[in-house]
């Protein structure tokens, strides 16, 4: 796997660290439905610069902190958008963040928070990160924007402390599923056992973010597995709003399904079908390199990645057989044996 030949530009930190330090305020906006990565870390950064003396608040940007992330050290210092009134601050610092609309309703609220006014340093692993910032820290290899932070904040010379390794901990875990993912290097592992060697604890962080679920979720995924179908090569199941409405269960809860799915054996793509009023919205995913599934979404007008993406298939029972026979085909278009070299 390559990806470790990123370097943080020298300039970069130094002026990043000068306008944070400069500030009076540090508020440090979260992307909306917030993961592991995009709230751990902005709370790491807030505790590295309180080191230097700067007052800096994490502020989850929709106002939901999800209960799976109660774990994380000094979540009670965070701050959220419509319970907590705003403080005032004079610099923006954004952590995993690749686009200024995804602030919820910090931005959405008053567009003007986030027009290059108040200063922001954007720090990040997206590609697609549009490099907003007065200054812009982004390093696409990096598997999460912890990682980047990690050496951000030792390169600043802030002291590393055990709660922050616990949150930078808690951020690649969350982006790398455990350092389980495609993106995940040698050296996110390394940056990962120096956390630990700080004294950041993996367990509670995979209790919390893999394996702790809500009863409602369980009763969720029991209804949507024993509905499991196949068609040809896709395995699929459906689920209702009744079902989610009968379980208590949210949106989020259905989420892991798919990818549980995905990679059983005889199948070559994945599918949850989500029944609404135009028919049904689709989640598919898929394990073996060459099929791509982002192919297959954009056929029936969704898009997405390789691995993952979406569509929505309008219609009826009939318009849906034909859905699932069409990726099921193509599916199987894309597929070629990996060839066995002869002895
Ligand atoms: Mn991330």
């Amino acid at each position: 796997m390559s990806g470790t030949g990123w370097t943080l530009d020298g300039d970069a930190v130094d002026r990043s660290l000068e306008i944070l330090r400069g500030a009076s305020l540090v508020l440090l906006p979260t992307h909306q439905n917030v993961d592991a990565d995009g709230l751990a870390t902005p709370l790491a950064i807030a505790m590295g610069l309180r080191q230097f003396g700067v007052e800096a608040r994490a502020l989850v940007s929709d106002g939901q902190v999800p209960p799976s992330l109660r774990f994380l050290p000094e979540i009670d210092e965070v701050l959220a958008y419509g319970r907590d009134p705003l403080p005032a601050y004079d610099v923006l610092c954004l952590a995993d963040c690749s686009d200024l609309r995804r602030l919820g309703g910090f931005s959405a609220d008053d567009p003007g928070r986030v027009d290059g006014t108040v200063p922001i340093v954007n720090i990040d692993h997206h590609v697609t990160n549009n490099r907003f910032g007065v200054v812009n820290i982004v390093e696409p290899n990096a598997a999460s924007t912890a990682e980047v932070a990690a050496e951000l904040v030792r390169a600043w010379g802030v002291e590393l402390t055990k709660p922050i390794a616990q949150c930078l901990l808690a951020g690649i875990y969350g982006d790398t599923l455990g350092l389980r993912t495609s993106a995940t290097t040698a050296r996110t592992m390394r940056t990962a056992a120096d956390l630990v060697d700080a004294g950041a604890s993996p367990e509670p962080i995979v209790d919390a973010l893999f394996r702790i679920k809500p009863k409602s979720t369980v009763c969720l995924w029991e209804r949507a597995l024993r509905n499991v179908q196949w068609t040809g090569s896709l395995i699929w199941t459906e689920l209702t709003d009744a079902i989610f409405e009968e379980c208590g269960a949210g949106p989020s809860e259905a989420e892991g399904l798919v990818n549980f799915l995905a990679g059983t054996e005889g199948s070559l793509v994945s599918a949850i079908l989500y029944a609404n009023a135009d028919g049904w919205r689709v989640s598919i995913r898929s394990l073996p390199e060459d099929v791509d599934v982002a192919v297959i979404a954009t056929e029936f007008g969704g898009g997405g990645h390789p691995r993952a993406a979406g569509c929505q298939v309008k219609g009826d029972e009939a318009a849906k057989e034909h859905f699932l026979a069409r990726v099921s085909a193509m599916a199987i278009a894309m597929h070629r044996p990996v060839s066995v070299p002869l002895p």
